[in-house]
């Protein structure tokens, strides 16, 4: 697959298009109905999951928060393509990934809510936190694809990032280090156009992000990120090519977020309401959506249903966090070392005594 899709000729692996069709049979996944249905209602759910962050943060009950609408089948498609053994290392816009591997909307809440709890996935779970200090955590995932290969284990690691992050220095060590030693490592661009307010188009003069591999001799591949079925295709192959000790991929997805960058942000100061338009005639769950319904397996009933069922749980979810106590400031340094490091002891005594003397 890599060969035929060459980023340089301007190559893009769509399978799905804007309008459900299949365009590309001889690449569709061999998934069954039944699995199709359920990562539609994860895109769903995830979705709705976000909408409904957006407004507890809106109304002062949740902090900033990055918005995840119209990057679900990036998320979800890629992360569908892991086994449970694999590792998944975030960076902060793929709710629908982290919802795959085992995180809740509860998790989500408590990170977002400012708690430490938001970070302490059930033990095996093989997700690291979210990590908002741009593409630092490309270098962690290379890490442990070093660590699975040195182990003689077959564990690959899917990493997040933006086309923003591509131009950071961490980007450019993360993948030298991951072909230079082979590392089973899967480095998943969200190119949503923009970092921030920076459009793709000043960010870097490559024409391609996938063709930033070439420099250090791993495939790379640009896919449509709004089309579940190029998604877990294409990440399909990267897991499998990692998996069988040939080192790393780089995935390009092109998406579009369809919110702002963060509650905090306002895009129409830096996008038209044109553009915007157009991305929304591409979304994700729609094609998706009018597929399903064309072979009989999704309905208006169905939609209906499933999206009651999944704001009652996500608000209950969310009923539990408000309920929760704060975390004692002891928290932000347990669960980095199974032990902690005297060093790590020292700063957390400190703090400690500081929050004492300040009557907390
Ligand atoms: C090292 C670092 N520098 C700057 C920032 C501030 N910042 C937060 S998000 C962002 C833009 C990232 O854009 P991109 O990588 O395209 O991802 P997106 O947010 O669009 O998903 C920046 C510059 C940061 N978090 N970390």
């Amino acid at each position: 697959m890599f060969s035929t899709f060459d980023p340089l000729q301007g190559k893009r692996l769509t399978i799905m298009n804007e309008s459900g069709e299949i365009v590309a049979p001889e690449w569709m996944p061999k998934l069954p109905d039944d699995k199709i249905v359920d990562a539609y209602k994860t895109m769903l759910y995830a979705r709705i999951g976000d909408l409904k962050a957006v407004s507890y943060q809106r109304q002062g009950r949740l902090y900033t928060l990055p918005t995840n609408i119209g990057q679900e089948a990036a998320a979800v498609g890629s992360a569908l393509a892991l086994e449970k053994t694999d590792w998944m290392v975030p960076a902060y816009r793929e709710l629908g990934a982290w919802l795959v591997k085992g995180a809740t909307m509860r998790d989500y809440f408590f990170y977002f809510g400012g708690s430490e709890e938001g970070s302490r996935y059930p033990d095996g779970t093989r997700l690291l936190p979210v990590s908002v200090p741009i593409t630092s955590q490309l270098t962690h995932a290379v890490g442990i694809g070093f660590a699975s290969n040195y182990k003689g284990e077959k564990d690959v690691v899917i990493t997040y990032f933006g086309d923003g992050g591509s131009s950071q220095g961490d980007f450019h060590e993360a993948l030298n280090w991951a072909a230079v030693f082979s590392c089973p490592t899967i480095f998943f661009c969200n190119n949503n156009g923009y970092a921030i307010s920076l459009p793709r188009e000043k960010q870097t003069k490559s024409k391609t992000i996938a063709q930033k591999a070439i420099a250090y001799d791993m495939p790379g591949i640009q896919i449509d990120g709004n089309d579940l079925f190029a998604v877990y295709r294409a990440t399909s192959e990267a897991v499998k090519y990692a998996r069988d000790g040939n080192g790393p991929v780089l995935i390009e997805a092109i998406t579009y977020r369809l919110g702002a960058h963060t509650t905090s942000d306002d895009p129409s100061r830096y996008r038209s309401a044109e553009e915007e338009k157009e991305w929304e005639a591409k979304d994700p769950l729609l094609r998706l959506r009018v597929w399903l319904e064309k072979k009989g397996l999704w309905d208006d009933a169905k939609e209906k249903d499933y999206s009651e069922e999944a704001t009652s749980d996500i608000e209950s979810q969310f009923a539990e966090f408000e309920q929760y106590k704060a975390t004692p400031i002891e928290d932000i340094f347990k669960y980095t070392f199974e032990e902690m490091p005297d060093s790590l002891k020292e700063q957390m005594i400190e703090v400690r005594n500081h929050v004492n003397r300040m009557g907390g």
